[in-house]
């Protein structure tokens, strides 16, 4: 049987606060494997597609534009239930009403901008992880 895989990514305000090493820190401490690895500046035509499903919403745009302002870190992670637990390590969307002890929890907060700056994205469910590390790990 092998092991469940996930989609994780710093997010520009991560790398750019130099909490790379603290997340995949967090994320290996865990007991998670990290397989794979990537740093780029994602394309706009990647993100609308990574965020196919939030598209209409009033924070979309704002979203594109944040998610390409810098490098992310994209991470291949493999582990029993590292879809939920690394969902779990995250934390709340929201930075502020993230709980402490979690990496949005302890690590983000709000800066008053369109759109929430919470430092990672983990895929939500076996479906999204599958076709979300094809985008990424194509
Ligand atoms: P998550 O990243 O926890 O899976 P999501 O998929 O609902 O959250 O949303 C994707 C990203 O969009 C999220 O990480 C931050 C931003 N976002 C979501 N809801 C928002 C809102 N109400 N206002 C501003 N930004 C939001
Ligand atoms: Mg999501």
């Amino acid at each position: 049987m092998s092991a469940e895989e996930t989609l994780i990514l710093v997010k520009p305000d991560g790398v750019a606060r130099g909490l790379t090493g603290e997340i995949l820190r967090r994320v290996e401490a865990k007991g998670y494997r990290i397989t794979d690895l990537r740093m780029l500046t994602a394309s706009r035509e990647l993100l609308a597609e990574h965020y196919e499903e939030h598209e209409g919403k009033p924070f979309f745009e704002p979203l594109l534009e944040f998610m390409s302002s810098g490098p992310v870190v994209a991470v291949r992670a493999e582990g029993n239930r590292v879809i939920e637990g690394f969902r779990s390590l995250a934390g709340a969307t929201d930075p502020t009403a993230a709980a402490p002890g979690t990496i949005r929890g302890d690590l983000g907060r709000d800066w008053g901008v369109a759109v929430q700056q919470n430092l990672v994205h983990g895929s939500d469910s076996t479906l999204s992880a599958e076709r979300e590390l094809g985008l990424w790990f194509a």
